[in-house]
């Protein structure tokens, strides 16, 4: 029995168990189109919620019983820390984690000090990586906690910040390159604006783009190849931010020159918050071959934030699999569980809990939506659908080798188009046969 968490390692049991302490669908080593579970689903867990979420909202404090954490800044517990994470990570047989800078250690009175403590940390999850063969999905600065960043980080209008932001960021990319991290984030925190009556929106674009061409510098410089991830999302903090959905950030990306270097992390919450589907989000970003990495969560219908859930909804996690095994699954990325328990699920048990179900529900959604590819009749009517473009005057369409004229010609000689059912009702009830 582990006991700062009240429970034993999670087993697979199978979907007819009853056991809550049990996987019913998630089954790391079963193979699934030839591949692990474990493999095609890479779970990581997030340090920030896990370790370092009190569960305060924006009308109470935090509830959560952390009992191996003193509540100081010191090593010492920031230490203490690492060791009950990774049994956490063990307990559910978890094998990525990601982390912000300050999440892992503490902030300081001053940056070399801050750089010290951090250093100490690090090389205690060194040694815990080691020991254990978890390995680090991405690291990442937080640039948006401290009341420095209010204004900004690389798009704040003061200088001195953006300097400091850069030391941040240089020394979090270190880090992650000393951990053998499998990527980079940059979730654009501060990266917007209040109102536009005092912001240069075009200086600061610039600003951030120039602060993300030194990052690409740097990681040349001390050979940290795994990608940079921009993670969209369109405001919370701010009330415009510059990396608002999928399709922004690929039009940032491209207008700057940086499309080599970057994927994107796609987080479900974030995709509502811009008023998109998850689905359309991973769609835009892998039609564009830059879909990386994905952070795990759900919002809340009724609740207009970032709520950061876990997910549940097994029609969801079908939708986001049929992306990820359509692009032939992730390479350096993987499903990171952005996501915090509720406010009333103060224990520490809870965590456990609402991992299971994360990653039950991803399973779930990974054999149905193989079972649906493996099935074909959904990929048939979609390919059907385009069948005209199969013919002789759609490859001219398709390959840029036609003209008005002659489409022109085509309508005149053929009449007024004879248009087939989008059939949606038809493909829904298909869906549902798989969940
Ligand atoms: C906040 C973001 C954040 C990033 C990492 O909404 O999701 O947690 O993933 O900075
Ligand atoms: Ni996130
Ligand atoms: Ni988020």
């Amino acid at each position: 029995m582990n006991k700062h968490f009240s429970c034993e390692k999670i087993r697979y049991e199978g979907p007819t168990s009853k056991n809550p302490l049990a996987f019913k669908h998630y089954d790391a080593d079963a193979l699934i189109d030839g591949k692990p579970m474990k493999e095609h689903l890479r779970f990581a867990g997030a340090y920030w919620h896990v370790m370092r979420n009190a569960l305060s909202d924006p009308f109470g404090v935090g509830t959560a019983h952390m009992p191996w954490d003193d509540g100081s800044d010191s090593v010492e517990n920031a230490l203490r820390r690492v060791d009950v994470f990774f049994e956490f990570l063990d307990i559910l047989g978890m094998e990525y984690y990601c982390w912000h800078d300050r999440d892992i250690a503490p902030e300081l009175g001053d940056l070399s000090a801050s750089n010290k403590a951090l250093d100490a940390v690090v090389a205690r999850l060194k040694e815990k990586q080691a020991e254990t063969g978890v390995k680090l999905l991405w690291g990442t600065a937080c640039l948006f906690n401290h009341p420095r960043y209010a204004q900004g980080a690389s798009t704040s209008p003061d200088l001195n910040v953006y300097a400091y932001a850069a030391a941040q960021v240089k020394k979090a990319m270190e880090c992650t390159k000393e951990l053998d991290g499998r990527g980079y984030t940059f979730w654009g925190g501060r990266e917007g604006y209040a109102t536009l009556l005092n912001t240069d929106m075009k200086r600061e674009m610039d600003h951030m783009a120039a602060f993300l061409h030194m990052a690409v510098d740097h990681a040349k410089k001390i050979g940290f190849d795994g990608p940079f991830y921009i993670e969209p999302k369109p405001r919370e903090p701010t009330t415009h931010q510059y990396d608002s959905d999928a399709a922004a950030c690929l039009n940032f990306l491209r207008e700057y020159g940086l499309m080599d270097k970057f994927r994107l992390n796609i987080e479900t919450n974030h995709a509502t918050l811009a008023g998109h589907s998850m689905e359309h989000e991973l769609t835009v970003a892998a039609n564009a071959g830059m879909l990386g990495s994905i952070d795990a969560n759900r919002g809340d219908p009724l609740i207009g934030w970032d709520t950061d859930q876990f997910p549940t909804d097994i029609y969801q996690t079908t939708q986001v699999m049929l992306v990820v095994l359509g692009m032939g699954g992730f390479t350096t990325g993987g499903l990171n569980f952005d996501a915090k328990r509720r406010r009333e699920s103060h224990e520490p048990l809870d965590l456990i809990h609402a991992h299971i179900g994360g990653m039950d529900t991803f399973a779930r959604g990974l054999k149905i939506a193989d079972a649906i590819r493996r099935d074909g009749r959904l990929a048939e009517i979609v390919q059907q659908r385009y069948a005209g473009f199969g013919d002789e005057l759609g490859k001219k369409i398709e390959s840029g080798q036609c003209s008005f004229d002659e489409l022109e010609r085509f309508a005149l000689a053929n009449g007024e188009p004879a248009l087939d059912s989008g059939r949606q009702e038809m493909l829904e009830n298909l869906i549902n046969e798989f969940i």
